[in-house]
């Protein structure tokens, strides 16, 4: 079997394979540090490039609607119980297309329309899908949203605490997309149990740091359980779910035919892979060395004038407002890219500015540890971040920048083998 990349498609597809490259240049010779971003391994990216999109297989191991499916089932089993072992979880569904997707089923499987439920406000770091009312999940149910303290800008509990006495929720979701600390879950399942409410937690983001035991484990505290597998897990995209074993019937409705229909296999089985690598030598430090690296970037972007929100992190990213140097985030975020420095820009708690042209960026270590960068790269790309954000007329100085990136990236090389068509 061939990598993904190879001369076929230009042969078939020239524009495309075009724009594969242009990519593969960007991602190769940028830093890349959104957060929920990674390089998948090669074997993930060739189990996702392969004959295992052509069949379909509706249903579940041992129960589909299509013949054919002896293999799929065999690695459909394989992706679960690897995932189960990994996760030291009762029940796991695989089979999710998305976090969107991962969310939109666990609450299929336990709410009804108009229920009440909690989740983290997206202006104080949630996702879409915790209540936003643009998304399903404010339209469908009655979210009432909990946010971070003005204080410390850390999650509240005796605030959380109160509006779910108040409002009585059906649920509360805890996880975030931009929050820099700690979740304590166990604090969660206490005000839960308190009003009677099950408990989810999201955990895309944090999924690989608890995997490798960086960071609490909502899996046994949770009722479910719902996670990425690209972001810090760096699988393939696409998602799963946990679950205490007495839901999983109800997650498993939930997911098909509740609100998916044929399962995409060659990501099932590329989750699988991840999840071997998961637990493979070298997994733990990769984690550990995505912390370090957080911690040490903090502290550079601190030095450069940069307000960290909550004054740090724990976790793989940082969430900075860019206000101090008179910038907003969408210009920061603008005038990294052109120095190959790619961030996204994001709201902080408590933002007077808009979604559009918030006041922070939000950048992460995940990507940047695969490519095996170390504390001493993060100490000098935040000098870099501070370069460019410090004299923003300055084009010179994003050329400059631009120039010291590649010859790092050269240092560190990903894919380099990967393009093949020439
Ligand atoms: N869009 C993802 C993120 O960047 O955090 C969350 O789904």
């Amino acid at each position: 079997m061939s990598t993904y990349m190879d001369a076929q498609l230009f042969q078939t597809d020239p524009q495309i394979a075009k724009l594969m490259e242009g990519e593969y240049e960007r991602q190769t010779t940028c830093l890349m540090m959104i957060p929920s971003e990674n390089y998948a391994s090669r074997a993930v990216l060739q189990t996702m490039g392969s004959i295992l999109t052509n069949k379909y297989a509706e249903g579940y191991p041992g129960e589909r609607y299509y013949n054919g499916c002896a293999f799929y089932d065999m690695l459909e089993n394989l992706a679960i119980e690897r995932a189960r072992k990994l996760f030291k979880a009762e029940h796991v569904n695989v089979q999710l297309h998305t976090g969107t997707s991962a969310n939109y089923a666990a609450y299929y499987a336990f709410l009804e329309l108009g229920d009440k439920v909690m989740g983290m406000s997206t202006a104080h770091g949630g996702h879409l899908t915790h209540g936003k009312d643009l998304n399903f999940s404010g339209r469908f149910y009655e979210f009432h949203s909990y946010g971070v303290s003005k204080k410390d800008e850390r999650l509240d509990y005796d605030e959380i605490r109160s509006i779910a006495k108040k409002v009585k929720p059906k649920l509360i979701v805890c996880g975030a997309s931009a929050y820099p600390r700690t979740v304590d879950f166990e604090k969660f399942r206490e005000i839960a149990d308190e009003v009677g409410a099950f408990l989810m937690a999201d955990i895309a983001h944090i999924v690989g740091l608890i995997a490798a035991g960086l960071h609490p484990d909502p899996i046994k505290v949770a009722d479910v359980v719902t996670t990425t597998t690209h972001k810090t897990l760096r699988g393939p995209r696409g998602a799963i779910i946990f679950c205490k074993r007495q839901y999983a019937e109800k997650i498993d409705k939930a997911v098909f035919p509740g609100t998916q229909a044929g399962p995409l296999m060659h990501q099932i089985a590329a989750k699988a892979v991840c999840f071997k690598e998961a637990q493979s030598f070298g997994f733990k430090e990769y984690q550990n060395q995505v912390v370090k690296n957080a911690a040490v970037l903090a502290d550079g972007l601190k030095d450069q004038g940069l307000r960290l929100v909550t004054g740090g992190t724990d976790n793989h990213l940082v969430l900075a407002d860019v206000t101090p140097l008179k910038l907003n985030g969408k210009d920061a975020a603008d005038l990294l890219e052109e120095a190959g420095i790619v961030v996204n820009c994001n709201l902080i708690p408590f933002d007077k500015r808009s979604a559009m042209s918030p006041s922070g960026i939000r950048p992460g270590t995940p990507a940047l540890t695969t490519r095996g960068m170390k504390e001493e790269e993060m100490t000098q790309i935040a000098k870099w971040i501070g370069e460019v954000l410090k004299k923003p007329k300055k084009e010179s100085v994003r050329i400059a920048v631009r120039q010291q990136v590649r010859e790092m990236c050269e240092q560190f090389p990903i894919y380099h083998d990967l393009l093949n068509w020439r």
